[in-house]
This record gives C-alpha cells, sequence and structure tokens, in this order.
C-alpha cells in the first residue's frame, strides 16, 4: 500500500499496534532529547528504573530554558544534570551552546529516524524528514531505557505548497496562515506533511520554524520531505552521511489537504493572547511598539539571524523600543561575529541575550505594563511573558525589525529587498559545547543539592471515588494556565512540593489551598484543555494536590498522556452540554471504576442534587494498567512494558 513519509518511518520503527487511525502503535525511539526544565524529573525517573545505560542510539542532554541562576536551584539542576548525563550515557549541551531545537537540527537529526523530547517543540527536526515528537519526561524516560513509545495512530493531513514567498514574507507567516485557517486545535490528532512544489524552495531552517509551530496546532508532529535542500543543510553541517531522500508515495491518501499558494501570502501576526488570532500585518499598522524580541526555537536560525542584521545595518532602532536579539545557538552567535553580521546588530541598539529561551518562556525581558511585545516566537499565551497584562504578538523577524525600526507595527514588505544577504555554504562546526558520557561501567557519581527533591508518589485507583470539584474552568486551557514557569518558577522545575503554590495561578490562585483541603479533588475543564508545553509538572503537580480526576470536553494529546502516566483518570463529557451545568465546590461521586473503564463510560453523580452524567473514558488496555497501578513509574517498576 502507498504510503505518507510518516507512514513510511512509523512502519519501520512499529513495535506493535495497529496503524489505522485511531489504534495505538508502539514505536521505536532512536533518539532522545531533553531540556533543563523538564529533564530534571525524566532523569530522576530514569534513575529509580535501574537501568545501568541508555539503550537508545543518541540521547542529548540540554541546557537552555533556565540558565539565569539566581540562587542556587538552578546551578543544582544544572549541576546533576550533567552529572547524571555522564553516568548514564547522554551527551550533555552545556548551557549557553544554544536551543535544544536548534542544536538537534544543526548537530544530531538525521531523516528517516525517529526522536522523542520532553519539549513540545521537539517535532522541529522534523524540518530535515525526521519523526520527532514532543513528550512528557516520564515517556522520555522510559525510551531511553529502551522502551517503545505508545501513541495513538495519527490521521495523515497535506499541506501543499504553491508558487513562491514574496520579499518580505516568510516562513512564520506560513506557520501562522496555517494557524489562521486550522486554529490551536486543527492539528489534534494528525500528523502534517509538507509538500508540493513550492517546498522545493524552501531551506531546512524555514521547514523547521513551520514544523516547529506545528505543536500550536495541537498535531502530532509535522514533517516535511528529506530532498536535495536536505542533503544540503546537512552536508554544510558537515553530515552529508547522514542524508537519506525520503518523499511520500505518488498515490498516498491524506485524510485532508490543503494547498498555500506563497505568492498571494502577506506578513502575518498573532494577536494576544493566541498563536491562532491571526491577521495580516498590514491591519495593525497603528499599533504602538514597546519591546521587540527575535530568537527563540523559531526563529533563532543563521538564516534569520543574518536577515535580521542586513536589515538593521547602519539604521537605529526607535528610542521607544527595547530590542532584544537571542541567537539560537553558539554555532549561530560565534558565525555571526566571525562575518561583522553581529556588529550590525549590536549598533542598531538591539540588546543580545544568550543562546537559550530566555524571554519565550518569561525568563527576563519581560514587557512594561500594558506593553505591546512583538516577538519572532512561537506562544503568547495570557501572562506567559512575566507581565500579566502584557500584549504579546508572534510575527516573523522581519516583521519584528521593520517595527523596531518604526516603532509601530509595521509591514516589512516596504523595507526589504530580494536579495540582501547568503547563508554559508559551510557552517562552522565546533561540538565542544557538547560533553560526551563517561565509558559504559563507569562509577561517575551524581551530584545532587537541596533543590532537588524526591518524585512524588501517585496511588493506585481505587474502585470508587467521591472527590469536591475544585476547579472548573473554560476551553483552550494551557499547560502555562496549569503550571506557569517564568523566572520565579522555573528554578523550582524538581520541586514539586514548592511548585505546587502557583498550581493554576494564573485562573485562581485560591486553587492550590482549596485542592490542599479537599483532599480526593476533581478538575473540569473545556475543550482543548491542556495545550501547549508538555512539561509533565502540568499533571505531577496538580497529582501533588489531590486531584484524582479531570473531566474536559477535549484534551491536547501530551497532557493527556502526561495525565495518565501521573495516574490521573482524563474523562471527556458524552454530552457536552453537562459541563455548563457541573459546578465548582459540588462534589461528585463514581462507582465501579474498573468495570466502567473497561466498558468505556462512567456515571458521574453529583451528591447534592442526585443528578448524573456520563462520562467517555476512552483508553487502552494498558493505559487502564497505568492509571490502576497508580501511574507509568509504579506500572513500568511491576514489570510493565
Ligand atoms: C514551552 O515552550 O512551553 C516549553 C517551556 O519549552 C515547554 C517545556 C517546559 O515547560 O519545560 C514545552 O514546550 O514543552
Ligand atoms: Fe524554549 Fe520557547 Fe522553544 Fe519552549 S518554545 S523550547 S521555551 S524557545
Amino acid at each position: 500500500m502507498s504510503k505518507t513519509i510518516a507512514q513510511k518511518i512509523i512502519a519501520s520503527h512499529l513495535v506493535s499496534g495497529d496503524m489505522t487511525p485511531g489504534g495505538q502503535v508502539a514505536l521505536r525511539i532512536d533518539q532522545t532529547l531533553t531540556q533543563d526544565a523538564t529533564g530534571t524529573m525524566a532523569y530522576l525517573e530514569f534513575e529509580t528504573m535501574g537501568i545501568p545505560r541508555v539503550r537508545t542510539e543518541l540521547s542529548v542532554a540540554y541546557v537552555d530554558h533556565n540558565t539565569l541562576q539566581c540562587g542556587f536551584e538552578n546551578a543544582d539542576d544544572h549541576r546533576y544534570l550533567q552529572t547524571v548525563a555522564a553516568k548514564y550515557g547522554v551527551r550533555f549541551s552545556r548551557p549557553g551552546n544554544g536551543i535544544c531545537h536548534q542544536v538537534h537540527l544543526e548537530r544530531f537529526g538525521i531523516p528517516g529516524k525517529t526522536l522523542i523530547g520532553s519539549d513540545s517543540h521537539t517535532p522541529t527536526s522534523g524540518g530535515l524528514g525526521m519523526l520527532a515528537f514532543g513528550a512528557g519526561g516520564l515517556d522520555v524516560a522510559v525510551a531511553m531505557g529502551g522502551g517503545a513509545y505508545y501513541i495513538t495512530m495519527p490521521k495523515m493531513y497535506k499541506v501543499n505548497l504553491t508558487g513562491t514567498l514574496q520579499p518580505g514574507v516568510t516562513a512564520k507567516d506560513i506557520s501562522l496562515e496555517i494557524l489562521r485557517i486550522l486554529s490551536v486545535k486543527g492539528g489534534v490528532g494528525a500528523i502534517i506533511e509538507w509538500g508540493g512544489p513550492g517546498v522545493r524552495e524552501l531551506t531546512v531552517p524555514q521547514r523547521a520554524t513551520i514544523t516547529n509551530m506545528g505543536a500550536e496546532l495541537g498535531a502530532t508532529t509535522s514533517i516535511f520531505p528529506s530532498d536535495e535542500q536536505t542533503r544540503k543543510f546537512l552536508e554544510a553541517q558537515g553530515r552529508g552521511d547522514a542524508y537519506i531522500p525520503l518523499e511520500s508515495d505518488p498515490d498516498a491518501v491524506y485524510d485532508l489537504e490543503i494547498t498555500i499558494d506563497l505568492s498571494a501570502l502577506k506578513p502575518m501576526i498573532a494577536c494576544p493572547h493566541s498563536p491562532d488570532n491571526v491577521v495580516a500585518v498590514e491591519t495593525l499598522s497603528s499599533v504602538k511598539v514597546d519591546q521587540v524580541c527575535v530568537g527563540s526555537c523559531t526563529n533563532s536560525s543563521l538564516q534569520d539571524m543574518l536577515k535580521v542584521a542586513a536589515m538593521l545595518k547602519g539604521k537605529a532602532i526607535a528610542p521607544g523600543v527595547s530590542l532584544s536579539v537571542s541567537p539560537g545557538s553558539r554555532q549561530v552567535l560565534s558565525m555571526l561575529a566571525d562575518c561583522g553580521a553581529l556588529a550590525d546588530i549590536l549598533d542598531s541598539g538591539a540588546r543580545l541575550l544568550e543562546c537559550a529561551c530566555g524571554p519565550c518562556i518569561g525568563m527576563g525581558f519581560s514587557p512594561n505594563s500594558q506593553g505591546v511585545s512583538l516577538r519572532t516566537f512561537n506562544r503568547n499565551f495570557l501572562g506567559r511573558s512575566g507581565t500579566r497584562d502584557g500584549q504579546v504578538y508572534l510575527v516573523s523577524p522581519e516583521t519584528a525589525v521593520a517595527s523596531a525600526l518604526t516603532g509601530y507595527i509595521s509591514d516589512p514588505r516596504a523595507f526589504v529587498s530580494p536579495v540582501e544577504y547568503e547563508v554559508p555554504a559551510v557552517f562552522k562546526v565546533d561540538d565542544s559545547g557538547v560533553l560526551m558520557p563517561l565509558p559504559e561501567g563507569n562509577d561517575g557519581e551524581v551530584l545532587r543539592g537541596p533543590n532537588i527533591k524526591e518524585f512524588p508518589k501517585s496511588k493506585p485507583f481505587a474502585d470508587s471515588l467521591r472527590a469536591e470539584l475544585v476547579l472548573k474552568v473554560g476551553d483552550n486551557i494551557t499547560t502555562d494556565h496549569i503550571m506557569p514557569a517564568g523566572a520565579k518558577i522555573l528554578p523550582y522545575r524538581s520541586n514539586i512540593p514548592y511548585l505546587s503554590n502557583f498550581c493554576f495561578e494564573v485562573c485562581d490562585p485560591a486553587f492550590p489551598a482549596r485542592a490542599k483541603k479537599a483532599g480526593d479533588g476533581i478538575v473540569v475543564g473545556g475543550s482543548n484543555y491542556g495545550q501547549g508545553s508538555s512539561r509533565e509538572h502540568a499533571a505531577l503537580v496538580p497529582m501533588y494536590l489531590g486531584v484524582r480526576c479531570v473531566i474536559a470536553k477535549s484534551f491536547a494529546r501530551i497532557h493527556v498522556a502526561n495525565l495518565i502516566n501521573a495516574g490521573i483518570l482524563p474523562l471527556t463529557f458524552q454530552n457536552s452540554e453537562d459541563y455548563d451545568w457541573v459546578s465548582q465546590g459540588s462534589r461528585l461521586s463514581m462507582d465501579n471504576i474498573r468495570a466502567s473503564m473497561e466498558q468505556g463510560t462512567l456515571t458521574i453523580r453529583d451528591e447534592e442534587t442526585g443528578k448524573t452524567f456520563v462520562a467517555v473514558c476512552d483508553l487502552t488496555q494498558r493505559q487502564r494498567a497505568i492509571l490502576l497501578a497508580g501511574g507509568l513509574l509504579n506500572y513500568t517498576k511491576d514489570g510493565g512494558q
């Protein structure tokens, strides 16, 4: 049977399962990546598995999210990550070496291989034809131990690109356009393949901008063919031997096909506070800008930075604007310095930040009160920038620079000429920022500081549950709502008890105290509950606070997996109208949980009014066993596969 690119890679990595959409597939994983904010938990989990060395072809631990080191906590985490990586056979990308997705694309990604990473933007490597998934830390730990990665077999979508991008219109605008068309829920349950004649002109970094933002569509992952552009990129990185060609069969079948005409595309902008709140840049030209940030795993390649430098050369940014530039990797920064482009950036008045996530995750550079911040990033969720009332817009590097120069949101087409910069054919390769692990059989010591607390224990599921509905929230609740990040909290990612004080802070600061008081608790959500990041803390922390069950209209893929891994029962409303009458503070009960889980539906009763509703429990046998064991760690310890 003819196959799409993703189906080919899935078939060649299939451990077990059924490749019909909706079926469960278990995949062999070739590579893993972790970053510091999710990595501490992932390695603590890996350590409890008692496996002497990782069993993947390649595993890399990056430090890129929290590099501020305000106090010992963060520095302790870095030291833990470095020593645990060395002991167990994981390469360690030092702080300052770059953002995990950018560095992985440059140095490690391989077409046709599988990758899972404890970060939702791991699909970035799909830009070079790799099948790459974001996952919770525990799933990554299991994969490092040689275990399979379980996913629901996705549907296949194809986006055909025709025509050619016009000057000033970029890969980022393609990402924003597809978000406008499909919305933040539009990719749920699907792998998005990018094809058509327009793809041939897109370089690997441009493709990576697009696969990166597939995460914002809720897609399982996104992928490009591996072709001459891929070969060129790998050769420029001194990795030509990693190249294989890869394309879908001509008569491969897709569940949905969309065409975007690149020639007609305009610069686009996502308005606060959702990446799919997209309009054309030209419609917002009267909006005054306070801050502009260029960087993040979406737009920090050498190609992006050279364009930025070319636009800034010989000009000064508007006096009312503060511009930050964070190159994606040390390779990018070093090459910018070598060719003089860095000076063009600095001389314009821009502030240079470290090669790290930085402002994207609220680690500094927060906007002023009600400040308008234009960012080349991928997420503009409420409060994520660190300023509660900050107005964050998502744009391309070109729109960002044009706006930094004028002080107003500006269409970049007036600022760019077709050829302004040249990407070198050979990149500067220096992997000294990635430390190799100790040899097999080493007795390396793992160093832990006082900030590293024990992994929270979950309890096996009993057959009945009586619990308070401790929180009711609306649609599109992100993991940034559930477990915020930012400079104040990120140092405590390995300290669940401390983190729990901030759970759902964006929605209701009284939640942690209420949940603790209630004992067992239930959370009710709308559709696409848990969209956004892969942070398993958004499941572990509620679990620590006593949440046993989340009932929602629908869930985001990675978050629902994290809930199950943490031993929290995810249920969906059979009739979404029932969402309307259940109220916060009521006591809900459910009986015969085991039998109902098997049947696939559960009846839930409001103890005060006696009113009942039906919730759907759409779980595989393995997921039911994980829940009954009280989470994936208990299940794995009990010998479950
Ligand atoms: C994000 O962009 O939201 C993050 C921070 O990279 C997260 C991971 C985390 O919360 O540590 C993600 O995307 O998974
Ligand atoms: Fe880092 Fe932002 Fe990318 Fe997340 S989205 S990996 S915080 S740069």
